[in-house]
């Protein structure tokens, strides 16, 4: 499957893998990559030492390229923004922030910069920044998110800037494939669906709870702290949401939540912790190598957009 998206990034598939903390690491990088998407380390809230020594394995692991997604909230940006020039790490993506003073630097090197965007206003500032392509990801998305449905800002993003536009949120197979690009997008990228793969490091109690999943079954928490993130309900989220309605401040938010995704992915406490998924974890039924995931999911949107 051939755009714009797989001859900027060197890779088979216009498929990317969201870089998810806890999650993305070289395990599940080096499996989307062999897969020929592009698989990509999540940052998170890591260290760059952290981040340096999952660029190390997945080199040891893949000849494929491989990126690497920097949040932009992560203590250590300056840090790890220098590190991926040091390893010239082939893509870098961005997100829950703007990438604007280390653009530069990263295109000097070479490296191809693809930040997740969840506005036209962003897609366009990027672009005059240098920007390879944007991920227009919409509020379906796990984790943190914007306000506008993939479906609304897609076409509006594709309409806004001329550089590719890979569609995120609510993906996860090839009917959502199929539906962005003819919505105007060149790739996809899917997060959930890779959670809860072969391949993925996170503990079993939090793919099962991908798999029960129901389609409702996701919560907003954080919309009056300015940090909206996406998570499964549990224990957790009830708590949360019922201190957040009662005026609850800042701090006590915080603390509620601080850890939860480590708790969840490596501890399996998926009550207490954080469980992130997107809205289409509902549709996420059985555990699949990522081989798998990519190659039906690209089969199956050719065929319906040969239709
Ligand atoms: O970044 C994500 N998803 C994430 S990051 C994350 S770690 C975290 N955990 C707890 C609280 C906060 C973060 C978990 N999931 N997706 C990419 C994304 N970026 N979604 C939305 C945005 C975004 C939103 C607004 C990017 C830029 C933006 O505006 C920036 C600006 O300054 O204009």
């Amino acid at each position: 499957m051939k755009t714009r998206i797989t001859e900027l990034c060197n890779i088979e598939y216009p498929v990317f893998q969201g870089g998810m903390a806890w999650v993305g690491t070289w395990e599940l990088a080096a499996a989307v990559s062999e897969a020929g998407g592009l698989g990509i380390i999540g940052s998170g809230g890591a260290p760059a030492d952290w981040v340096a020594e999952q660029i190390r394995q997945v080199k040891m692991h893949t000849d494929k390229p491989v990126g690497v997604n920097l949040m932009l909230m992560n203590e250590d940006a300056d840090a790890i923004a220098e590190l991926l020039v040091k390893e010239q790490v082939p893509v870098v993506t961005t997100g829950a922030g703007n990438p604007g003073k280390y653009m530069k630097a990263w295109k000097e090197a070479g490296i191809r910069v693809i930040p997740v965007v969840a506005s036209t206003a962003l897609a366009r500032m990027m672009e005059k920044a240098g920007a390879d392509a944007v991920i227009a990801e919409g509020t379906e998305s796990g984790g943190h998110i914007g306000e506008s449905t993939t479906m609304t800002l897609v076409p509006q993003v594709v309409d806004a800037v001329s550089i590719p536009v890979i569609a995120a949120g609510g993906i996860a197979d090839g009917r959502g494939m199929a539906a962005a690009f003819m919505l105007g997008a060149e790739g996809v990228q899917m997060g959930t669906v890779f959670v809860a793969s072969e391949e993925s490091i996170a503990s079993d109690a939090y793919k099962n709870r991908i798999l029960r999943a129901k389609d409702i079954d996701t919560k907003v928490t954080g919309r009056t702290t300015g940090h909206p993130v996406r998570t499964l309900r549990n224990q957790q989220t009830t708590e949360y949401l019922r201190l957040e309605a009662s005026g609850a401040s800042f701090e006590e938010l915080e603390r509620l939540t601080l850890g939860g995704l480590r708790k969840a992915v490596m501890e399996g406490d998926v009550d207490h912790g954080s469980v992130m998924a997107g809205q289409i974890a509902g549709m996420v039924k059985e555990v699949r190598s990522c081989k798998e995931i990519v190659e039906t999911t690209c089969s199956q949107a050719e065929q319906l957009l040969r239709r």
